[in-house]
């Protein structure tokens, strides 16, 4: 492969900056973000209290010892997923090859793209000055051939950083850097290489291939390869955002019972709401879609006060939509869409019940996944669907149901 340049974009403190955004009397004081339980502990911290040794997971104690006036600032979601909303169309002004990898932080392909632009270095300033203007967030910036080199210069360019490491230069760069600093390297690793006298990546790099594989197998090759600074991993690029996410599907025969199209309708939702989880969306629009015999169709859509990729919120939002209209006749098609989309990034919520629900959706997605769409569902299904002439239930011990479509 060519040679590509990439950069990787990591904001500095970011919910720490983003709360001192918001509320000037907080900038250029030791802040932490926490959660809202009552034995929470700190997300993040403004590097103010860095200096006073305050720490990501520490509790409110050990950080108010380490630093007496310390203020704590409840975490707000929704501003830093706007945020990272945002940030993500500063960098489309760039290149269209991004890959936004968490809430603070992302890959862009600049290979194409940084002459139009006077250079990678140039590039990167402007992206740092503009979210600087912009949000007032200083962010560091790494850059280099691949992106396991551009995220290993960014954490190493901490805070306010921008440097460029060129392919000849990253044998130089690795040569005396302890193996932990590599992204995907952790303790145990990092433990079992120092037992075999492993210390730097560039010792890991010269390394036997067949000592490594056979202490850590198939990996072996792979570790060897990072010793020297390759990787494989070519970003994985982010379509710009859908404007809709929508399914509708023409019925196996046309039908008037209210149940049966509820019945119908959290199928869908169900659909439309684990592409959206999936794709890392939610919206705040739901659109309900009917079709009738006569292929007349109707739609009329609601808009809910929040954001959602939640399959019963969706349901439920198309059921009030349902409960407002009267049907002319029976539905041949029915359809349900989300718009008005956001990207929310897979972050650990800080709430405790959305983390519930999250990781219960989570789980029901990555069953879905593996086994086929709807192998396991809601059980609300089982109260609306009388006689399942179309949908076969199979009641599971888990209390799930494992549902068949009929084509
Ligand atoms: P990081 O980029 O790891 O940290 P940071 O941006 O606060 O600091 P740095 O200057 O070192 O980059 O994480 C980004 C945000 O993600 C951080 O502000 C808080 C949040 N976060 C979590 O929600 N859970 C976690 O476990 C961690 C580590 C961070
Ligand atoms: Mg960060």
């Amino acid at each position: 492969m060519t040679s590509r340049i990439i950069l990787c974009a990591d904001m500095d403190a970011f919910f720490a900056s983003v709360e001192q955004q918001a509320n000037p009397k907080l900038r250029g004081k030791p802040i932490a973000v926490i959660g809202s339980a009552a034995r929470t502990v700190v997300v993040t911290r403004s590097y103010e209290a860095r200096a006073f040794g305050v720490k990501t997971g520490m509790n409110i104690y050990e950080a108010k010892n380490a630093c007496p006036h310390i203020i704590f600032v409840p975490g707000d979601n929704e501003k830093y997923t706007y945020t990272c909303g945002e940030l993500e169309k500063i960098y489309r002004k760039y290149t269209p090859d991004i890959e936004v990898y968490s809430i603070d932080e992302a890959f862009l392909d600049i290979t194409e793209t940084h002459h139009l632009f006077g250079g990678p270095v140039e590039l990167a300033e402007q992206i740092k000055q503009e979210i600087k203007e912009r949000f007032n967030i200083n962010c560091t910036i790494g850059i280099g051939p691949n992106i396991l080199i551009s995220k290993l210069v960014s954490d190493i360019s901490k805070p306010d950083g921008l440097r460029w490491v060129k392919d000849d230069e990253v044998s130089l760069l690795l040569e005396e850097l302890p193996v932990k600093e590599l992204w995907g390297i952790g303790p145990k690793t990092t433990e079992k290489l120092m037992a075999m006298g492993i210390n730097t990546c560039g010792a890991l790099g010269r390394a036997p291939v067949s000592l490594l594989r056979s202490r850590f197998g198939i990996m072996g090759e792979h570790l060897k390869a990072m010793g020297q600074g390759r990787c494989e991993r070519v970003i994985s690029v982010n379509e710009a955002d859908p404007k809709t996410i929508g399914h509708s599907m023409t019925l196996p025969k046309d039908i008037s019972s209210i149940r049966q199209i509820e019945a119908y309708m959290l199928q869908l939702s169900d659909m439309v709401g684990s592409r959206a989880r999936k794709h890392g969306f939610a919206g705040s629009t739901v659109r309900l879609t009917i079709r009738y015999p006569d292929f007349e169709t109707f739609t009329k859509q609601t808009h809910l006060p929040e954001h959602t990729n939640h399959t019963q919120e969706i349901y439920r939002a198309g059921v009030q939509i349902l409960d407002s209209i009267k049907l002319k006749d029976k539905v041949r098609l029915l359809g349900i869409s989300l718009s008005s989309i956001e990207r929310v990034t897979g972050q650990m919520p800080l709430f405790k019940e959305k983390a519930k629900q999250k990781a219960l959706l989570g789980a029901v997605d990555a069953i879905n996944d593996k086994y086929g769409e709807f192998k396991i569902t809601w059980a609300s299904y089982s109260a609306m669907v009388e006689r399942p002439k179309v949908i076969a239930p199979a009641w599971r011990p888990s209390g799930v149901r494992n549902i068949k479509i009929k084509k």
